[in-house]
Formats: C-alpha cells, structure tokens, sequence
C-alpha cells in the first residue's frame, strides 16, 4: 500500500519543497553545508576528495528533484517505455557530465574557484563507473544519454558489480591486473532497499493437470537469491528529463543471515551462504567479444533478466491494462544475446504465473523483444550447455525446448524437403555435450534483429543467420548504425573545440542536432579559423604530452604527429599490424643518414588498452609494444622522430584527454571483423584523420566525410575467406618487410626472442588468420601518404575542419531515433519545467 499525504496537509508540502540552488552562490552555500553536515568536516578540513564529494552532492540534490518529476510524468502518462537491458554500462565519471547537461557547470567553477579549488582538480577526484569492457558497454551510456536527452521514457537495467573491469597496471613492460573496487564513495546512486525481488535457481518442476485439464507447471525448491535495487539518475542534455538506470545487487534472501541456521549453530555456513549471493553481483568478467561459459555468468544473466523483468510486469500491472495491451506499454531491447534469457522468463511468467495460453504469451513476448547483434566472431557467440541449463533453471529449459519444438515445426512447414535446414537452425544443437544457442533464441523470440553499421549487417544475413532471413524473410533484419553522444565526446572532452564549433554555427544547438555541423563546412577556407583550429589541437597535445610525461615518464613532442590506437586488445583488431608498422619505421630510420633523418616527420605512436586477464596472445602485445617503446624512446639516434608510447589503464576519462589529441588514430581490424567500432567516430569528431581498413562504420564514416579525407588500405572483407584458405593450402610467403621486422625481433633488438615468438608464429606458421602479412605493404605505403598529407598543414587542417563538419549522422541521438520508430514505436514525452 502506497502512503499518500492527505489533502489538507498539502499545502504545508508544497510550501517547503526545495527547487535546487540556482547560481553561483547558491552553490557554494550548498557545498559548505554538505562539507560541515553530509560529511561532518570542519570547513577548514576541506580537501579536493571533500570538495568532489560535497560538490557532486550538490548536484545530485540538483538531479533528484528533476528525476523524481520525470518518473511522476511518466507515471501519470503511463506511455510506452524502453527498456535497454544490458550487462555492461561503461559510464565513466558523472560530475562533469551532470553540470554539463543541467547548464550550471559555469556556476560550480567559480564557486570552487571562491573556495579555493580548480574545477578540474574537483573533477579529477572521481572514480570511473567502468562496469563495462569496452565498445558495447559504452554505446549502452551513449545511447542512455540520448534516450533523456530526446526526452523518451526509458530505464536502463544493469548489474550493480562491486568490482568494475580491473585497473591495468604496466610492470616490466607486462599487464598486471588490479581489482577495482569502485564503491568506496557513489553519490550518483540509490539504494532501494524497499525495492528487492526474490530470485529463484535450481530446483524442480512438478507438472500437473487442472480441473480444466490444463497443463500446470510448477517450479519448486532450489534456493532463493535477493536482488536489491540501486539508481544512478540519467540526465538529460538541456532538458528536465532525468531517466533511470536500475543495477541490482545481489544479497543472501531474508536480510542478512539465515537465522534458523544463525540459531542453530551453523554459524559459518549462515556466513558462507550470505557470501554466495553476494557473489552473483560480485564482478563484471572481463571478456571482450569472448563467451567462456562459466556457470557464474549464466547466474548473472538469470538474476539480472529476473529482477528486471519482475520490475517491469509489475509496472505493468499497476495500469490494470489487458495483458495484450504489454507490448503497447513496453519496449524491451538486448543488448547482445546476454539477457536472452528474458524472452523464456517473460514467456515462463505470462505461461505459469498469469495463465495465459502459449501462443498469446508468445505473440506478447515476440512483439516485446528487439534484438542488436554486435560480433560475428564466432567465439563471441554465446553457447550454454544442456546440462547447465537443466540444473540452474530446469523449468526454463523446458520453454526453450517448446519454443525450439513450435519454431522447428514452422520451419519443417515452409522447408518440407530440406531435412539439412532443421539441424542448422535448432536452438539446441546436437553437439557433444548438446548446447543452448542464444543467438537463435534472441532471433526467434524478437520481432526485429539488428546490426550496427551497414556492412555487419549485410554479414549477418549472408552469414550467421542467413537461415533465418530464409525463414523470417528480410524485413525482420535491419541495420542501425552506431552513434555517439556529442555532449560527452565532444562538449565535454573538448570544450575549447565546441565554443569555436558554437561560435560559427549559431549556438549549442548542435549538440543537439548534430548535422548542424555542416555549417562548418565553410571555414575550411578561411585561414584564421584554421589557425584557431589548429592551436585548439595542439593545446590538446600539450595535455596528452603531460599526461605520458606524468605518468611514463617520456617527453613527446607536441608538434610530432601524434597517431592513436586506444581499444581492447585483441588479434582482430591488429594492434600486431601497427606495432611491426613501428617497427619497420624504426628500422627505416636507423638505416638512414642523420641528413636523410632531418627530413623525416617526428611521430608519437601511443596505444592504449586492456587485455582480457586469460587471452595470453593479447597480453604479448602489451609486452612487445612496451619493449619496442623502451628500446626506440631511448635510442639518441632517432630523438624525438619516433617515440613509442602505451598509456596504462585506458578507460572513459582517459578516452577524454587522448581522443581530442589526436592528429590520425588507427582502425584496423582485419575487414569484416569489427562490427562497427565506435572510438573512430569520436576521433574524427575531435578532428583527428584516420587510417583504417574497409570496416565496420569506417565504410559509412567514409561515405559521410568523404574518400580524400580517410587513410583506407587494406583487403576487403569479401576476400578474406579465399586469401585464409590460400594460407592454409598453399605455402603461403611472409611480406618481405614484414619478414625483416621479425628478424630483427629475433635477434633480440627488443629484448628475448622467445618472448613474442607466438605472435610471430601466428602469422608464418598458422595461417596468418587476421591477415597481418596480406595487409602489411598497403598498411605502410598508406602511412607514407600520411607522412606527405601531414607535411601539408593547411591542406590536413582543412580535412580536418571539412570531416567535422560532415560527422552529424554519427550522433547516438540519431541512432536512438531509428531504433524508436523502427523497432520500439515509442514517442518522446517532455516533462516540462
Ligand atoms: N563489442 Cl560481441 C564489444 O565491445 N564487446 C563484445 O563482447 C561484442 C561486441 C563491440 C564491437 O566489437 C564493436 O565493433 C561495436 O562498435 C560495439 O560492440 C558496439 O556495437
């Protein structure tokens, strides 16, 4: 039962409610309040942890009051709404962002500054929120921002780890992992302890028959886990609406300890019982597009899809709407096959629970569910055992079972001649142990599927699912590109670049309407602006170079190129091309005379990026870019014409200092392996060029800003099937120059051969599968045009300032309109002020 104040007091309410501080002096008289009661320190004992803490305080009381009248309008409203279910939010800090979005951060800067702190340091306090490992969980924030910003009701629903992806340290050259444990002080959260969901695992199920005769299932025993809600508020860009992002966490039922055990005596297994649960929200698993089918991460999916969904029917159920009406009301989508197991629970509810026959619960279900596909690698396709399934949630395998038993007969129907068919697309498949595939599951139980860039989408049909656009037809599959939000990687990153960018088109309005841009498009040719321009960017180097002096210990050259790759580890995406590319330019300039050298151009390679703790080859890279690093950046021979960075613990914040630095970074997976990439977009956003291979969005980001402005080599993804099959049945000979940088590996220039052996036999001895020696001629021929490019400042800056100014389809705001009107059908509701 809901309390409600009654009318005559009312009044007494509405005169007290608060409205926030406005102003600057507001401001700081919120902050000292917080500082001296909040968190009980003597003004005059206010260092910057107390001021961020004070400081975000502040504004979270700023955000609450904004938050709680959205969700009272969407409430009264009672419209459709999103939800986006996701197991990673790769949300970084969100101080910044919250001034940014409610337009006080000008206010909170000279406040600080009268009490005595740079709002940069104040900023620089926070920890990341990084539960995610990288691209999918930051297109999940993005896409959160631009769901408020465009003012859509929608929730996000995540898992609350208490241990986000690791911190990488760089010892001797090697990645060493560090738990990150993240909770110690979150203002931006909300504990809901009213709001906890029972979540139960293992057990039986009975079956039976009603009066009716109808079939009754009933699932029973196993043990009883507690999701505890926790909200993070979502603001909006220049707009009232604050969504919510719900992450539960996980706690033993029935509060802290069994106390039928605790009495009982069994004190340590009441203890060890309270930590099992705990354990389900404990750690985010710090795979990136890699599934490895632990029992834990199934638990995960469970807990999470199960709170989630019991949140939403019963909201559902306060609007005493017919159960037709769900998908009316509520749009859910998936991000990745992770929470497919939300289609089986909504259809195990409306089945079981609520009593609905099977096939109107199924058209409820299938008319609910959308889903994005984000990899074609399959090893990154999400396979669980049988058996697995069985013992975790018994009666779930059963619905899977019926769902693949009606799915089959369909297909059996249309395909009568075509025994083949059935086995490829069975949701089971008939391996030894047998395995779930979840890809098939979340195809068969949405009523759209979609990819991330236009080329992953046309791979999808042609490849991994071609069956089903037999099946289904084309019209189920659909492309949308990914997006970024401009707020953060442009306003927020690069604030000196959005004043210019605002000055010329006319205002702020493009951060929210980012093909605004275009209006740019014409001081390419005007020289002072390109000199603006350039001193915008080379700022943005000094604070990269003092960042790598501060914590490298190197000195790089402002005034060097400076090329860019920051991204997961990973063979795809060929952080091995770029580092023997290095290597060769190394090798190139020690063969030169100092004459020669003096014309050379002074470069800056800097990678970033984790390594998946169990992917070993990965982790090689780390070891060998490290190595050449330390080799080249103290060769006095070579100065500063080449220095090899890595910059250790690459996340959200740093992504914020590195991308707007940038003169050319580097996307270079293997053609046809990156779904999309998304760090390209905020590149060329901050008028950084690329070099990168037909792939993913770089084929769009191509189309948009045009060929002349892109550095693109490489194979194309319709060859690289023939050129692997050559590989393994031909003898398959190794680019010359690539042949040359592995001797020199080998004769231990960068330290012991044995080493990187295995990244070496990768390539000469097991078919070379990412075509490192195929693309390695096009790839160094391609950064000699580079070279010649940027020897040419006016002619670069122009590309950069044109490239800019054609970015505007790459906003997530974009992305999230196509997926309201194809997919979800849900329309924006502004809750005005
Ligand atoms: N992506 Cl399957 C991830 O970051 N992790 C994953 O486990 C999978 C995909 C990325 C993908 O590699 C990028 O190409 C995309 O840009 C990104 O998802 C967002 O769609």
């Amino acid at each position: 039962v809901e309390a409600s104040i009654p009318e005559p007091q009312r009044e007494a309410w509405k005169k007290n409610q608060t409205s926030g501080f406005r102003g600057k002096t507001e401001f700081e008289k919120e902050v000292v309040r917080h500082v001296e009661t909040t968190l009980a320190r003597s003004v005059f004992n206010c260092d910057e942890n107390a001021a961020y803490a004070a400081t975000s305080l502040a504004f979270r009381d700023r955000l609450i009051l904004d938050w709680n009248r959205t969700q009272q309008r969407q409430t009264y409203r009672d419209s459709k709404r999103v939800y986006y279910l996701s197991l990673e939010f790769l949300m970084g800090r969100a101080l910044d962002n919250a001034m940014l979005n409610v337009g006080q951060k000008d206010d909170a800067k000279a406040g600080l500054a009268e009490l005595g702190f740079r709002i940069e340091d104040i900023i620089g306090q926070e920890h990341d929120a990084a539960l995610g490992n990288g691209g999918l969980g930051r297109l999940a924030a993005c896409f959160l921002d631009s769901l408020a910003s465009l003012d859509f009701p929608a929730w996000g629903y995540g898992l609350r780890y208490r241990y986000g992806i690791f911190k990488q340290e760089i010892i001797d050259g090697y990645q060493v992992e560090v738990p990150d444990y993240w909770l110690d002080f979150n203002p931006w959260e909300f504990p809901r302890h009213d709001v906890t969901v029972d979540i139960q695992f293992f057990g039986n199920v009975s079956k039976s028959v009603d009066s009716n005769g109808k079939a009754i299932a009933k699932w029973e025993g196993g043990e009883i886990v507690q999701a505890v809600a926790f909200d993070v508020p979502i603001p909006g860009y220049a707009t009232p609406t604050t969504n919510n992002l719900r992450l539960w966490s996980s706690k033993a039922s029935g509060g802290e300890f069994d106390f039928q055990k605790f009495n009982n005596g069994e004190y340590e297994s009441s203890v060890a019982d309270q930590q099992r649960a705990e354990t389900i929200s404990a750690v985010l698993y710090p795979n990136d597009n890699l599934e490895r089918g632990k029992e834990l991460r199934l638990k995960q999916q469970y807990f999470w899809v199960a709170a989630s969904l019991y949140d939403i029917v019963r909201r559902f159920k306060k609007s005493h709407r017919p159960w037709i009406e769900f998908s009316d009301q509520v749009a859910i989508q998936l991000n990745d096959t992770h929470p497919t197991l939300a289609i089986v629970e909504l259809q195990r509810i409306l089945l079981d629970i609520e009593g609905l026959e099977w096939s109107l619960a199924w058209d409820i279900v299938t008319s609910t569910f959308g889903y994005t596909n984000h990899t074609v690698l399959p090893e990154a396709l999400e396979k669980w055992p049988v058996g697995l399934m069985q013992h975790l949630l018994p009666r779930h395998l059963q619905i899977i079972y019926d769902i693949n038993l009606f799915f089959l007969q369909t297909v059996e129907k249309a395909f009568p001649n075509d025994r083949d068919i059935l086995r490829r697309v069975s949701i089971i498949e008939e391996s030894q142990p047998k395995m779930v595939r979840m890809a098939f599951l979340a195809i068969v139980g949405s009523h759209k599927v979609n990819g991330v860039a236009e080329l992953h989408s046309d791979l999808i049909k042609t490849t991994i699912f071609k069956d089903f656009v037999e099946i289904y037809g084309p019209d189920k599959f659909t492309n949308v590109t990914n997006g970024i939000t401009p707020r953060r990687w442009l306003h927020q990153a690069n604030p000196r670049l959005s004043e210019l960018i605002a000055s010329k088109v006319g205002g702020h309005d493009f951060l929210k309407d980012l093909t605004l841009l275009n209006r740019l498009e014409r001081y390419a040719e005007d020289k002072d602006f390109r000199k603006e321009w350039y001193e915008i960017k080379y700022a943005n180097k000094v604070r990269l170079a003092k960042h790598i002096k501060a914590t490298t210990g190197v000195t790089v050259n402002p005034a060097a190129l400076f090329d860019v790759q920051v991204k997961r580890i990973h063979e795809y995406k060929r952080q091995q091309l770029n580092i023997f590319g290095v290597i060769h330019r190394y090798l190139t300039l020690k063969g030169m005379t100092p004459e020669e050298r003096k014309k050379m151009l002074p470069r800056v390679s800097i990678f970033g990026g984790k390594a998946a703790p169990g992917y070993w080859m990965a982790k090689q890279i780390i070891h060998l870019i490290n190595s050449v690093g330390s080799i080249v950046n103290n060769d006095p021979e070579i100065g500063d014409l080449l220095k090899v960075i890595f910059i250790a613990d690459y996340n959200v914040s740093k992504a914020e200092i590195i991308t707007p630095a940038s003169d050319l970074s580097e996307h270079i997976s293997t053609a046809g392996t990156e779904a999309s990439g998304t760090s390209n977009m905020k590149f060329v956003l901050n008028g950084g060029l690329i070099i990168g291979t037909c792939d993913g969005a770089n084929i769009e980001i191509t189309r948009e800003i045009g060929e002349s402005n892109i550095f693109l080599f490489g194979n194309l993804a319709e060859d690289v099937e023939d050129l692997r099959h050559t590989h393994n049945y031909g003898d398959h000979a190794i680019d010359s120059d690539l042949e040359k940088v592995f001797l020199e590996i080998e004769k231990g220039t960068f330290g012991t051969p044995n080493d990187f052996s295995a990244m070496i036999a990768a390539v000469r001895q097991h078919g070379d599968y990412y075509l490192v020696s195929d693309d390695f001629h096009s790839y160094i021929e391609t950064h000699h045009l580079v070279d010649e490019a940027y020897r040419n400042q006016e002619e670069w800056i122009k590309k950069s300032i044109i490239s800019v100014a054609r970015m505007g389809f790459f906003s997530s705001d974009r992305c999230i309109n196509e997926y309201a009107e194809q997919i979800w059908n849900v329309e924006p509701l502004v809750v005005h002020d």
